[in-house]
């Protein structure tokens, strides 16, 4: 799948490829809701849409720059962003609400499966001096009832420290920082990676100029995503942060939760930092 690996590092083209990528991935389309629940919901996004209009008095100026900008989310392939970046985060919680074991949090719109398979103790996919802090990111994944899950995958992927993520930026290897670690037998891992750098979305696309025209900014705190999974239980996906970093207060993604905040040490062997956090999955 070459052929969607960006060329420039601009908002297009890593809004195509992330489109793409979410097309490819046949998430379950509309005719899977049934009918009265799609009348409810968008009778009610509508109608709030209405409220707005109403109590701002929205002139036809505003209107017609709304639906520009609208138009324009699309030919920039910038629609997974937009929803991952200011939606995506109720929806986690919404479907996380009964959940005991770890936190989740948002996907986003970089994730691609089938990365690269790894053993317990690896290091990910990365070029020749891969620049950034060494980082071992160790743990257990175990069930809500303390049972070590031996068959647990890990899978992870993140940004260099540059912020760019292979696939979505140009010039990256393309499994660069991505993997699927397979846990031990008493459900361990060490992963070895170097600590991402904070994340700025693209500033040049639809949402960029959402975010100058309204005076916002456009980072994320550096992080890093996972999914877990194991036979049995329910799939984790969630992200984590390092305590103290840039925008671990004002995420533009709204997806930073205490649980998730990371505070690495001196690495045992004197290179970078190190971090144990362990996964605990619900049952299925
Ligand atoms: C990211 O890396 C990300 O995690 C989210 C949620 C949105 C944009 C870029
Ligand atoms: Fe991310």
């Amino acid at each position: 799948m070459t052929d969607i690996i960006t060329e420039q590092a601009t908002a297009a083209a890593s809004g195509a490829a992330a489109t793409e990528r979410f097309r490819t991935r046949q998430h379950s389309g509309a005719t899977d809701v049934d009918a009265k629940r799609v009348d409810t919901l968008a009778t009610e996004l509508i109608t709030a849409v209405h409220d707005i209009v109403r109590r701002h008095k929205v002139t036809y100026a505003e209107y017609d720059v709304l639906k520009a900008w609208l138009i324009q989310v699309g030919q920039d392939g910038e629609w997974p962003l937009f929803l991952d970046v200011w939606i995506e985060h109720v929806v986690e919680e919404v479907a996380s609400e009964n959940r005991e074991g770890s936190k989740g949090t948002i996907e986003g719109p970089y994730y691609v499966p089938d990365s690269p398979n790894l053993s317990a103790e690896a290091t990910l996919p990365m070029r020749d001096g891969e620049e950034g802090t060494p980082l071992l990111f160790q743990g257990q994944v175990t069930s809500v009832d303390g049972t070590p899950l031996s068959g647990a995958t890990i899978e992870i992927w993140h940004a260099d420290n540059d912020g760019y993520y292979a696939q979505f930026a140009p010039g990256l290897p393309e499994w660069n920082l991505r993997g699927t670690v397979t846990v031990d037998d008493r459900g361990h891992f060490r992963i070895h990676t170097i600590e991402p750098a904070p994340y700025q979305i693209p500033t040049d696309g639809s949402c960029g100029r959402l975010i100058a025209a309204a005076g916002w900014h456009a980072w994320r705190p550096a992080h890093l995503h996972l999914k877990v999974s194991a036979p049995g239980h329910q799939l984790i996906t969630t992200q984590l942060y390092f305590k103290g970093g840039s925008h671990v207060e004002d995420d533009i993604a709204s997806a930073v939760k205490p649980e998730l905040i990371l505070d690495p040490g001196p690495a045992a062997d004197g290179n970078g930092h190190e971090v144990t956090y362990d996964f605990v999955l619900d049952k299925a």
